[in-house]
């Protein structure tokens, strides 16, 4: 049973360094997922702390906030049915090695740390307290997309 769902997406700073925001918002477009909230922000200390809390006892929770840190991101809303698991499927695994052609890590990531983008995992509720981070409620837009009442 599919449902309607929102979750939250980030172009990380590689991704915006390489100019690779228009390329992953064009295929989430393609595959008819509907964007209801984005900004454009440079991540402070405190946030990416929180964002990253789950893994705050890894060797690797220093550079990955650091990294996050480091330059702007894009941070956005999709939403659609299974938003959640469709967005996991097209980013790929977390190590690009691993993730195949045509997902946007298998096509664009480098390495484990520089892996382009982020999705909410399926965690439930993962997606509820990422979009909670980042965005206020006024600033997720409900809106019909011209295609959707014809597609579903
Ligand atoms: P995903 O982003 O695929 O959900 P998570 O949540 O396990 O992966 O990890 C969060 C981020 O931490 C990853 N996107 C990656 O950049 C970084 N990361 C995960 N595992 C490692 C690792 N072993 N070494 C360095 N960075 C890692």
């Amino acid at each position: 049973m599919t449902e309607t769902e929102r979750t939250f997406v980030m172009v990380k700073p590689d991704g915006v360094q390489r100019g690779l925001i228009g390329e992953i918002v064009s295929r989430f477009e393609d595959r008819g997922l509907k964007l209801v909230g984005a900004k454009f922000v440079r991540i402070d200390r405190d946030l990416a702390e929180r964002h990253y809390g789950e893994h705050e006892d890894k060797p690797f929770f220093g550079d990955l906030v650091s990294f996050i840190t480091s330059g702007p991101v894009m941070a956005m809303v999709w939403e659609g049915q299974d938003a959640v698991a469709q967005v996991r499927t097209m980013m790929g695994e977390t190590d690009p090695a691993e993730s195949a052609p045509g997902t946007v890590r298998g096509d664009f990531g480098l390495d484990l740390g520089r892996n382009v983008i982020h999705g909410s995992d399926t965690e439930e509720g993962s997606n509820e307290r990422e979009i909670d981070l980042f965005f206020d409620e006024d600033e997720l837009l409900d809106y019909e997309r011209s295609d959707e009442t014809w597609l579903y």
